[in-house]
């Protein structure tokens, strides 16, 4: 299994070191800095002799070599800056992408892409219209990691296991994410039995700022620790054929009341990538939410030129 991860940063990188430890394949990372991708790669060779673990990594500037390629992560862009919302990323990201997806559909056709490139959704969309690959084989990473958070949080203010909580967490990965009180469970319990509205909303509000949060404290660069722990998850699932239920964002078509649009959903993740989208019985106020947030990303990226 080929694995290419595209921007050696500190997405990347820890996404090879993650997938190189799990020995999830051979692992290409990419970044068109001169000689980073390749000391971070030499870096972590020089590492398996420590760890007894004879993973394969190779490290280049050169983007030829995702030729052939399983699986394809992009992480290459820009990272939010404190006070930098992820929609200020677009235009920045958007060039680098759409560049980034010619060279994908060129080298490696068949493989399955997992978008990470902040405005997420809006990453996704665009690359799905610059590949032209089926949206089963092009999705985003970005609810999973909120789902994280969210769990993450829940578990500190209900002091139980972490591993105990089943998150769910819907929408754009940004302001318009909707993490749903009555499908995350603990141990088989609905949240909304275990904390009130005005407790579970606190909760809700802390995920959606929690990337903020992140940024703040940080002063450079963004979240990168969970983030490609989410990606490596993603990853594992498909060359392992898991068919784990995890959140990414996916193309819609009709599904969930909407239209031509990727929005973070449920979706059964396989060999072929997207199995299914799982659609929950979302209640009126949800499904405005989710609404919302999809002509929300739409009308945005209508303000693109490309
Ligand atoms: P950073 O550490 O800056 O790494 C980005 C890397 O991309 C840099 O090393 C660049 O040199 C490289 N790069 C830029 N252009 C190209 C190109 N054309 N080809 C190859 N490499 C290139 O950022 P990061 O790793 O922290 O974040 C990377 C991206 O992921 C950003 O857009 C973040 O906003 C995004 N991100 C998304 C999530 C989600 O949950 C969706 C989480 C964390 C980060």
């Amino acid at each position: 299994m080929k694995i290419s991860i595209i921007g050696a940063g500190n997405v990347g990188s820890l996404t090879a070191l993650r997938l190189c430890h799990e020995q999830a394949g051979e692992i290409v990372l990419v970044d068109v800095v001169k000689g980073m991708a390749l000391g971070k790669a030499f870096d972590m060779e020089d590492a398996r002799a420590l760890l007894k673990n004879n993973y394969n990594i190779l490290g280049t500037d050169d983007i030829a070599e995702i030729k052939k390629s399983d699986i394809i992560v992009v992480t290459a862009g820009l990272a939010r800056k404190p006070g930098m919302t992820r929609e200020e990323l677009l235009a920045k990201n958007a060039t680098i992408l759409k560049n980034i997806c010619l060279k994908i559909k060129e080298l490696s056709p068949d493989a399955i892409v997992i978008i990470v490139t902040n405005p997420l959704d809006l990453m996704t969309y665009l690359a799905l219209k610059v590949t032209g690959f089926k949206p089963s084989r092009l999705f985003g990473m970005g609810i999973t990691l909120d789902a994280a958070r969210f769990a993450n949080l829940v578990s500190k203010d209900l002091q139980v296991a972490v591993t105990d909580i089943d998150a769910c967490v819907i929408g754009s990965h940004g302001e318009g994410m909707m993490p749903l009180a009555r499908f995350t469970t603990v141990k088989g319990v609905a949240l909304s039995e275990l904390l009130d509205e005005t407790k579970t909303e606190a909760l809700v509000k802390k995920t959606v700022l929690r990337g903020q949060e992140i940024v703040t404290l940080l002063g450079s660069g963004s979240a990168y620790f969970a983030p490609s722990a989410a990606v490596a998850q993603i990853v594992n699932c498909i060359a392992r054929n898991e068919l784990k239920t995890l959140g990414v964002s996916a193309y819609l078509n009709g599904e969930y009341g909407e239209k031509d649009v990727c929005l973070g959903v449920p979706c059964r993740i396989g060999s072929n990538g997207i199995e299914d989208i799982v659609e929950l019985k979302l209640d009126d106020k949800e499904r405005k939410f989710f609404a919302a947030s999809a002509e929300g990303s739409r009308q945005l990226f209508k303000t693109l030129s490309l």
